[in-house]
């Protein structure tokens, strides 16, 4: 696990924590309905490292703010430029358990907003589910907070967290991306498929956009639009992408 003196070093040396851009297409005709930020740790002796390997160790402690502020600043960055190239959709940010604990999360996002001169709406955030069990309390406080800013809401992994049909009854949601597991598996798996169909139709009900992950073959993309499902990510489109290939690649796929 990294340690966060390191992580404090490359924080502040800027140029080792990169963030891929992953363009999401409407899955009938390619074109972009919105770009994932994904952040990656350019390590000088390991290469590029996984959030899985640092994100927890940004987590805890002071590190925290400046790691949201820096990839909010890279991602809105990054937005900026597509739509000055024409390209007009949002850009969509993982966000932790932590930061939905931290009261000041929701200033925090306004003031990125602000430094960037960027619409709310042009900004997604991504939760995973599971961060919706711990102290309720404070997190539905910072996601009312955010909804009244008109920033939208995403549940990330949705299917795979215990608690991901009780989050969406609190938090009006603005989209739901089924878990790359069950789009792998939905071409062998009935039971997969059932998943896949009911968060299509969730969402219709809940006026939420769907986006399937994971997509890798044109097979699972047909199978997805048999079900009604409009919208998707994976290596089948795109692979995340550097910061210097996202607009060329967005503008290629319009
Ligand atoms: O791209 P990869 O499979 O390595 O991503 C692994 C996980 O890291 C994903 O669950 C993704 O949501 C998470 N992740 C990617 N970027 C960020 C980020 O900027 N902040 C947080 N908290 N998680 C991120
Ligand atoms: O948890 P979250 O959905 O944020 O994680 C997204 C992760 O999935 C990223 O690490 C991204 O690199 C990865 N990813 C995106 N598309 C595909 C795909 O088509 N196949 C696989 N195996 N991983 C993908
Ligand atoms: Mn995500
Ligand atoms: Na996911």
């Amino acid at each position: 696990l990294a340690l966060p003196a390191e992580l404090h070093d490359a924080l502040i040396a800027k140029d080792q924590l990169i963030l891929m851009l992953q363009p999401e297409v409407d899955l009938d005709t390619g074109a972009p309905t919105g770009v994932e930020a994904l952040i990656r740790w350019n390590h000088p002796r390991r290469g590029l490292l996984t959030p899985a390997v640092f994100v927890e160790t940004v987590e805890v402690g002071e590190l925290l703010a400046p790691f949201t502020r820096y990839v909010l600043d890279r991602a809105l960055e990054a937005a900026a430029a597509w739509a000055a190239a024409g390209v007009d959709v949002p850009v969509s940010v993982n966000v932790s358990a932590r930061s939905l604990l931290d009261a000041t999360f929701p200033a925090q996002v306004a003031d990125a907003l602000r430094r960037h001169r960027m619409v709310p709406g042009r900004l997604v955030l991504e939760i995973t589910e599971s961060v919706a069990v711990s102290d309720q309390g404070v997190v539905d406080e910072v996601l009312a907070a955010l909804r009244e800013m008109q920033v939208q809401i995403s549940v990330d992994d949705f299917g795979t967290g215990f608690s991901s049909l009780a989050f969406v009854t609190r938090v009006r949601v603005d989209e739901l991306k089924v878990d790359r597991s069950f789009v792998t598996e939905m071409t062998d798996s009935p039971a997969a498929a059932a998943v896949v169909r009911g968060a299509v139709e969730l969402g219709a009900r809940l006026g939420a956009r769907v986006v399937a992950e994971g997509v890798e073959t044109a097979e699972q993309r047909a199978a997805l639009l048999a079900l009604g499902c409009t919208a998707a990510q994976g290596y089948h489109f795109s692979r995340p992408l550097p910061v210097d290939k996202i607009v060329p690649a967005l503008v290629h796929l319009a």
